[in-house]
């Protein structure tokens, strides 16, 4: 029998927002809203098939993306979701080059919401999981003013909360407001999302990593190193690992939370910043990973500690449980010294 209580993620942030005394209410309305927002996306992802938002659009998102219609919805139910409730003076999504004013008409609050609305939608006609990303700081610039870029560009470790949704075989919503990190499956028979992981550890070390292998010719030599040591035979370390790639960001971290070990996008002599975004998909997982126990490293350094020049930056990213991403951060700088 499960030991986890019976309760709901509004009952959850209340009582979260009860260990801070001098809360005022405003990040837990907000993080309700933005499970309200998930749920209704949930229910577009899991009947996608059936209903005709598969497929492009026909556009091209900021990155010369196409972009599938399932992106734009989660995108513009987002927005409509989290503009009006008084709580940001800002967003930011993966697909708005800009900054995303809040309407005139509405009143602004102290947050600063940055989201991938859609990660992995790639996949989304393949049915395999992909999710929602969120990254939430407090504002910088005077309150009561329209928020800034300088709002958004915050590094990481700045951040308030974070979470993020797998919409798999069960739509799962994983957050951090800083103690801890507590996941909901979202009960369809009643709509709401009920606490199924309460305070996720990580373990201290692993044994499956996660990395796209197709890439292993334009590599660091010491990544190359590092994957070679992992399939090799040692029974004390728990090698050879094992492999486990989905090619969707939210649903190999998620895994990786669970069952510890270490994902990996890095970047390389095609790709010299990487493929995932700082802002509102790796920093965002970072504050997750870090506050379960675990550990986020560009490759040579702790990734929350990048100060951001951009909104849409890429980064290398290392991330999952300590030990393990130790252990890659050895075996690049060791390689960086020998060449
Ligand atoms: P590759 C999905 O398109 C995504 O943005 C992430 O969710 C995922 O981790 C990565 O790209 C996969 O990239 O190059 O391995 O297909």
């Amino acid at each position: 029998m499960s030991k986890t209580r019976f309760m709901t993620i509004e009952r959850h942030i209340i009582e979260e927002e009860r260990l801070h005394p001098e809360a005022t209410g405003e990040l837990s309305r907000l993080l309700s809203d933005l499970a309200i927002a998930i749920k209704i996306i949930s229910l577009q992802v899991n009947k996608a098939g059936l209903v005709d938002i598969l497929g492009l659009t026909g556009d091209e998102n900021v990155h010369g993306e196409h972009v599938k219609k399932l992106d734009m919805y989660a995108h513009d139910m987002l927005f409509k979701a989290m503009d009006h409730g008084g709580h940001l003076c800002v967003m930011a999504s993966e697909e708005e080059e800009d900054i995303i004013r809040i309407p005139d008409d509405f009143k602004l609050g102290k947050y600063v919401l940055l989201f991938d609305p859609l990660d992995g939608s790639s996949n989304i006609d393949a049915n395999v999981s992909i999710g929602t990303i969120f990254s939430i700081y407090k504002r910088i610039t005077p309150d009561h003013t329209p928020g800034t870029l300088d709002d958004c560009l915050q590094p990481g470790m700045k951040q308030v909360a974070s979470g993020y949704a797998v919409y798999g075989s069960s739509t799962i919503l994983v957050y951090t407001a800083g103690h801890g990190v507590h996941g909901f499956t979202l009960d369809p028979a009643i709509g709401e999302f009920i606490l199924s992981h309460e305070d996720i550890k990580i373990p201290e070390k692993g044994k499956i990593y996660s990395i796209n292998e197709g890439n292993y010719l334009y590599w660091h030599p010491g990544l190359k190193k590092y994957i070679k040591y992992l399939q090799e035979e040692d029974n004390a370390t728990h090698r050879p690992y094992s492999s486990r790639y989905v090619g969707s960001m939210v649903a190999d971290i998620h895994r990786t939370l669970l069952y510890g070990g270490i994902f990996m996008y890095p970047s390389d002599s095609r790709s010299h910043h990487g493929k995932l975004r700082l802002m509102y998909e790796c920093n965002p997982m970072a504050f997750i990973v870090e506050a379960a126990g675990g550990k986020a490293s560009h490759g040579s350094g702790r990734l929350m500690e990048i100060v951001p020049s951009n909104l849409h930056q890429r980064t290398p990213i290392y991330i999952g449980s300590k030990y393990d991403v130790d252990m890659v951060e050895e075996f690049i700088a060791r390689e960086e010294k020998n060449r």
